[in-house]
């Protein structure tokens, strides 16, 4: 599907109570003009299941189960599941998670859906950090940041640790397919819900989701920010499919430093930390693409 051709109709409908650039909300809304409404969705405790609302006053225009934290992988088996005793296969299950409930909290049910190959669409907006809560740091908050649990302050230095590889994580699992996806390249991101939607077996897309408020930064910064974390390298593009794994945008490596210091959040990031954070970002590249050069081999 041409970007052109996305339907105005979205499932999820705009006008929810999100902050002000808020990418979280934009992205649901454009993930559901592609999966359309022979979809049925999920969504565990994070900002998307407060600012699309409750029942009767709630954006989701397609049957919608609020779930716990824990269990948002589970809860989409169980649906797929019985879709599938009542001979129904044309219908999507998706949940969308946060990077805490998909990284931490979430991640033994994602496993095992994973491992059972669960016929099932996740998609992990990654905000990298917990927003909704005031911005505790997760396993997807980067090394050096700013969080309310990971203070500046009194000699403190801002997030100790790198965050996990989710994708890879599920790759090492042999998933149907797992794919990175952000808003700036749309016309990848579309490709890439659409490719999910139409495939059958355990589905997984983590999109780049800016948070202005954890981020520290302008609410109309998003698009930009989104932009330059892929050219800089600090956001790969790839997917894995059947074993195969594509690249599909090289990093220019340009502008890691420039993306950063326009984040309030690294504001008190020391030139070793920022070194150790060009080593992790080009490191985490290599790694990426051996996958590719190795694919046949
Ligand atoms: C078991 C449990 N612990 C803590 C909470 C409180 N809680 C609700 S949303 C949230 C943050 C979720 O973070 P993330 O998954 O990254 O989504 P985001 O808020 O960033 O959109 C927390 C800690 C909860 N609802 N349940
Ligand atoms: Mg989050």
């Amino acid at each position: 599907m041409k970007l052109k051709d996305l339907p105005d109709d979205s499932p999820y409908t705009p006008g929810d109570k999100a902050c002000e650039g808020c990418m979280a909300s934009n992205i649901a809304i454009n993930v559901m003009r592609i999966l359309g409404r022979k979809t049925i969705v999920s969504v565990p405790p994070c900002c998307m299941s407060v600012f699309a609302g409750i029942f009767p006053a709630i954006n989701w225009d397609v049957p919608y189960f609020h779930m716990q934290f824990a269990n948002l992988a589970s809860t989409i088996t169980g649906i797929s599941r019985a879709l599938k005793a009542q001979g129904k296969d044309d219908v999507v299950v998706v949940g969308f998670g946060g990077d805490g409930g998909t990284a931490d909290m979430g991640l033994q049910a994602l496993s095992g859906a994973a491992h059972r190959d669960e016929n099932i669409l996740y998609i992990c907006y990654n905000n990298e950090a917990y927003e909704n809560t005031g911005v505790q740091a997760s396993g997807s908050s980067p090394f050096g940041s700013w969080s309310s649990t990971t203070p500046v302050i009194n000699g403190g230095t801002g997030n100790e640790y790198f965050p996990k590889d989710i994708p890879r994580i599920l790759i090492a699992h042999n998933s149907t397919y797992v794919a990175t996806a952000a808003t700036s390249h749309i016309q990848d991101f579309i490709n890439k819900v659409e490719k999910a939607k139409n495939l059958r077996g355990f589905r997984y897309i983590e999109v780049l989701s800016v948070c202005p408020p954890g981020w520290k930064v302008p609410t109309d910064s998003g698009p930009q920010l989104v932009e330059e974390a892929v050219d800089s390298g600090y956001w790969l593009l790839f997917e894995y499919e059947k074993g195969h794994l594509t690249i599909n945008e090289e990093p220019k490596f340009e502008g890691l430093r420039e993306f950063l210091s326009k984040q309030g959040r690294f504001d008190s990031l020391t030139e070793d930390q920022y070194q150790e954070l060009e080593t992790f970002y080009k490191n985490r590249w290599k790694i990426i693409n051996n996958y590719q050069v190795n694919n046949d081999s």
